[in-house]
């Protein structure tokens, strides 16, 4: 064949190829080479786990493709079986792998076992994107070769105002899964509701658990110890690490009204927000509190909050102690006294070996750099960040715009929040870039995260709402490097995924083809 009809030839195979355009995998991986040629999956298709490790992720691939196509797709011991799944090269960069598919095998391998799964997440998306199943699916030869931009890829749920449940729980973890994120923090604690059972103190769930945002009298909602080991294992199957929150000295009211012995302080408007820093029984009480946490939480870190505190006016401060506190420790005021109670707390977390996340306001509070994490949340407050990434702390980057799940995806919704009319569509999400908000070494940074806060979150429904397709976005965000980011191919990919979304059942919000609420 001469070169010219070579290359019309090869140009016709491509095009025939490019049956899926764009590659339907978010976040995109950092290189992909499209080669000529496809591979046929269908019910003949054999899976093989080359390493004894790996016999989990062998199982997780054959019961993800059985939801999805309905047959078993059988477990091989041949090296030729059609899809391999091996552990090999040096460790680099977590979660890195490489996925190469020929007409003839599929190979995915990796240094880690977490990089296999997210290897397999890759080809889920590959075959869903690549249509109905009928009597079999081809997808492209390719060879990809793929590793997150940042170590730290979460998402923030809310369920003390609105309770959503382990099924719902669990359906994230699938999504956030299928997106390669891998951090679930989970906010258990605050004015409405306390979620998480602890033995030691049970009405913390049996009166803190009554109510929501929207109705006080809801009848108690709430995790059992058994339920929180349950969703951890579901998330640690999914390589997500699951960090709860124990939000204190502020953002206590449901606990005080369930133990009113170690409530103080508190300000006009919220009586009884915050836990008395004025007394010392308080702290053995969080202590105790902390410890049945750090055991239930294999991840080992602990969100302590210190968000929007505030001790209230000076006749409150001396009823409560905490104006003899200050005079004991020569406190010189109100902030003072939050940082001497978050010092002592987080103290007690370190006492157990544990370590820390704070959100932003406690940057200067002196906790020690090893073991911190700090949560930049507060978009207009630039210079918490700055501080954070000066001090050397390893920072999570969550700031309200864009990252606040809670905002609106469009203006002409009316629920849920907006900032001076400002709020988060699809793409200033997809953009998000710490490049852009700081001069500092950006070293520390571990990576970001979206916020769900739900009090404008009442059910499910809207859940879904604010969510999706915005969790695509945010996974592109934290996995793909700017550069290598594009508008186009990542919203030709979203209306793939709007696809799942109709055929999982969710009530997503459709950029496409927006509606009003
Ligand atoms: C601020 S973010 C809060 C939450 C609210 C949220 C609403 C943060 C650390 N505190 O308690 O739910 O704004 O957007």
């Amino acid at each position: 064949m001469n070169k010219v009809l070579c290359t019309i030839f090869l140009g016709l195979l491509g095009l025939g190829l490019r049956a899926q355009t764009p590659l339907a995998i978010i976040p995109y991986p950092k290189q992909v080479a499209v080669q000529t040629g496809t591979f046929t999956f269908d019910q003949k298709t054999t899976i093989y786990a080359l390493n004894d490790e790996l016999q989990s992720q062998q199982q997780y691939l054959r019961q993800s493709l059985f939801q999805l196509y309905g047959f078993n797709f059988y477990q091989s011991k041949d090296k030729k079986a059609s899809i391999v799944l091996k552990l090999s090269g040096k460790p680099g960069v977590k979660g890195a792998y490489q996925l190469t598919i020929n007409p003839s095998q599929i190979v995915i391998e990796a240094p880690t076992v977490n990089g296999v799964f997210n290897g397999i997440q890759s080809l889920l998306q590959l075959l869903r994107g690549a249509g109905e199943f009928k009597n079999g699916l081809k997808i492209p030869s390719l060879s990809i070769k793929d590793e997150p931009l940042y170590q730290w890829r979460g998402f923030m749920l809310d369920e003390s105002r609105h309770f959503f449940g382990k099924k719902k729980v669990k359906a994230l973890l699938d999504w956030m899964a299928l997106y390669k994120l891998n951090r679930f923090h989970w906010h258990l604690t605050d004015e409405p509701a306390w979620r998480l059972a602890i033995k030691k103190y049970p009405m913390l769930t049996l009166i803190g658990g009554i109510g929501t945002y929207t109705d006080p009298n809801e009848p108690a909602q709430y995790y059992s110890q058994a339920d929180i080991e349950e969703i951890i294992a579901y998330a640690a199957a999914r390589f997500i690490e699951v960090i709860p929150e124990i939000d204190m000295p502020g953002h206590a009211t449901a606990a005080n009204r369930a133990y009113p012995a170690f409530t103080g302080g508190g300000s006009k408007d919220h009586p009884e927000f915050t836990f008395n820093p004025g007394k010392e029984k308080t702290y053995a009480y969080l202590a105790n509190i902390l410890q049945e946490t750090q055991l239930l939480f294999p991840s080992n870190l602990i969100h302590l909050g210190g968000d929007e505190v505030s001790f209230g006016n000076e006749k409150w401060n001396a009823d409560s102690g905490i104006t003899a506190l200050k005079q004991q420790q020569g406190l010189a005021n109100n902030l003072a006294v939050e940082r001497y109670f978050m010092k002592r707390m987080a103290d007690s977390v370190f006492a157990m070996n544990g370590k820390v996340a704070v959100w932003d306001e406690m940057v200067d509070a002196g906790l020690p750099v090893d073991n911190t994490v700090i949560f930049w949340w507060r978009h207009d407050k630039p210079v918490q960040l700055e501080q954070a990434l000066d001090k050397g702390y390893a920072t999570v980057l969550c700031p309200r715009l864009p990252l606040y799940f809670d905002f609106v995806q469009d203006k002409s919704h009316q629920h849920g929040r907006k900032w001076d009319g400002k709020f988060n569509d699809l793409l200033s999400v997809y953009h998000f870039d710490v490049a852009g908000l700081t001069s500092k070494s950006t070293a520390s940074v571990l990576g970001l995260q979206a916020n769900l806060w739900t009090e404008t979150v009442q059910n499910e429904q809207r859940f879904d709402y604010l969510v999706f397709p915005r969790l695509a976005a945010l996974a592109a965000a934290a996995w793909t490097a700017p550069a290598s980011r594009n508008d186009e191919q990542f919203l030709d990919q979203v209306k793939i995924h709007i696809d799942w979304y109709k055929k999982a059942g969710l009530n997503f919000y459709n950029p496409f083809n927006p509606t009003q609420t």
